[in-house]
């Protein structure tokens, strides 16, 4: 019998996560399918691959990369710790509780070097088009290597996609933008907080994006920072110069007008309003529609797709939870396309995702959505050979997040945690999130605080 062929769009932390579900099944005497990962980039880490670049890249595609300089981790580390690779292997001991990104970006990496899938990895290959077709029970996937400049299409037995979600910007406009004089920018396209020294900025939006954007901005010497909601307030401890206020209106030269009637003169505005979900790769009948939420419909499990179930979507989600959410998901996903877990009747698989959704709907705090999330993850380690972990621990963990948030929302990331996989509490990082201006790994791994090269 000729092999079954898997193939998984995006070598982010989902496309990874597939990609050492199926090796670690291969480990232990399983045989598995010829898995091919198309990744777009030139390596692997997804968002967490920083890139200066924004707009096009150098081959005319989309930049991916929503990161920017001086992104430390907006929740603690031991919320997403891998439970078959934790920070103290990767590491040798253990680290702060808030890693900036070159260290999680190293993490990530190491678990999948360490399990030698790099070969599966096509990069600068972008996938163009997915369609499946009845008669022969396969898909075609199209796809482009860019460095050739050559498009081939290929038959897979099974598609995974794992292209991520917080890429293609969310833009809406707002009367005289067109005419204000100085920059506009989506969060998307935000690179280093330095370039708002001494500027008064507008951030419009009261979610993740807004809350970290304008942290950093005020951290990195932004003379004032505005933030604008159209639904709420965050409602944190603000700093003096760090205001919120309703939905902005207009803007005329560079004053910006407010719902409640006030005023105020800004040097830029930078729209954190988020982002959509984008498969221009997807026919409509097998492409997910949803806002960011905590359950889109259409997927079991939030993973399998019930209109053709041998597509599977990876962490779709809006997200609490992430990188052991992505290996939960990666694994259930495995475990179906291996056989090993059947599937019910179209019919079953809507019900259950209805009961999802009814309980989702019926969230009111963070809290509630912390447990919803892990529920799930719950529900889907408990289907595999994943190993096991203090979920409820986990979400414990991020109650405590929300409420060091809370207390100070400049200085919770100076907490630390102790890691559900080992144990082991995590020791206080050497210097205090707002003082710390060097982001790299080498200065986070080290015990003490970096020496000034200047008196
Ligand atoms: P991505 O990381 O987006 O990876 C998707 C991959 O698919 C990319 O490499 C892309 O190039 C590739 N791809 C896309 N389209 C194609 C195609 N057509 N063909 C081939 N390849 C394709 N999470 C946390 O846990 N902690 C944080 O502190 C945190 N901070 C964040 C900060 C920002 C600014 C953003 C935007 C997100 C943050 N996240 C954070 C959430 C983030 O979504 C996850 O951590 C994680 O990166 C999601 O992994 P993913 O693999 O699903 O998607
Ligand atoms: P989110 O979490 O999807 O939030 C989007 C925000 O944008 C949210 O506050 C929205 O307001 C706001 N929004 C969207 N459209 C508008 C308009 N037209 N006017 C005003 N405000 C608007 O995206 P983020 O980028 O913050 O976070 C994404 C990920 O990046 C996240 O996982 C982080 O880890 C990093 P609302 O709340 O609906 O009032």
């Amino acid at each position: 019998m000729m092999k079954k062929r898997v193939a998984v769009i995006g070598a982010g932390p989902s496309g990874l996560a597939q990609l050492r579900a199926f090796q670690s099944a291969a480990a232990k005497g399983a045989d598995i399918p010829e898995v091919v990962c198309f990744e777009r980039q030139d390596d692997w880490g997804g968002l967490w691959n920083y890139t200066w670049r924004t707009g096009l890249d150098e081959y005319g595609e989309p930049v991916h990369g929503s990161m920017y300089r001086y992104l430390w981790s907006n929740g603690p580390k031991e919320c997403l710790e891998f439970a078959d690779y934790t920070f103290e292997e990767h590491f040798g001991k253990a680290i702060a509780s808030y890693p900036p990104r070159a260290v999680l970006w190293d993490y990530i990496k190491g678990r999948v070097e360490k399990a030698g899938v790099r070969d599966w990895i096509r990069f600068r290959t972008p996938v163009r088009d997915v369609s499946y077709s009845e008669e022969t029970g396969r898909f075609t996937v199209r796809s482009h290597d860019l460095v050739k400049d050559h498009m081939q299409d290929e038959e897979f037995d099974y598609v995974v996609v794992a292209s991520g979600h917080f890429s293609t910007p969310n833009v809406p406009s707002f009367p005289g933008f067109s005419h204000f004089n100085g920059r506009i920018l989506h969060a998307h396209d935000f690179r280093d907080a330095l370039e708002f020294k001494d500027k008064d900025i507008l951030i419009v939006g009261r979610s993740y994006s807004a809350e970290d954007i304008g942290s950093q901005c005020w951290k990195y010497g932004a003379r004032s920072v505005t933030t604008t909601y159209r639904s709420r307030p965050m409602g944190f401890h603000w700093p003096e110069n760090f205001e919120e206020r309703p939905l902005l209106q207009k803007v005329q030269n560079k004053t910006a007008f407010f719902a409640d009637g006030s005023t105020k003169e800004i040097d830029a505005i930078i729209l954190c309003t988020g982002y959509k979900h984008h498969f221009p790769f997807l026919p409509d009948d097998l492409r997910l529609v949803t806002a960011n939420r905590l359950w889109p419909l259409g997927l079991y499990k939030g993973v399998v797709w019930e209109r053709n179930p041998k597509l599977f979507y990876l962490g779709m989600q809006d997200q609490f939870y992430t990188f052991n959410m992505f290996d939960a998901q990666a694994w259930f996903a495995r475990d179906v396309m291996l056989g090993r877990i059947e599937l019910p009747s179209r019919e079953e698989m809507e019900a259950d995702s209805a009961a999802w959704r009814a309980r989702e709907e019926s969230l009111e705090t963070d809290e509630d959505a912390i447990w919803f999330q892990g529920d799930n993850v719950k529900e889907l380690i408990g289907l595999t050979d994943y190993p096991e972990f203090d979920v409820e621990g986990v979400n414990r963990t991020f109650m405590e997040w929300e409420h060091h948030k809370h207390e100070d929302i400049m200085g919770f990331r100076n907490n630390s945690y102790a890691s559900l996989m080992t144990g082991t509490m995590s020791p206080a990082h050497h210097t205090p999130w707002v003082e710390a201006m060097d982001d790299s790994l080498e200065a986070y791994l080290q015990t003490e605080p970096a020496r000034s090269a200047v008196a």
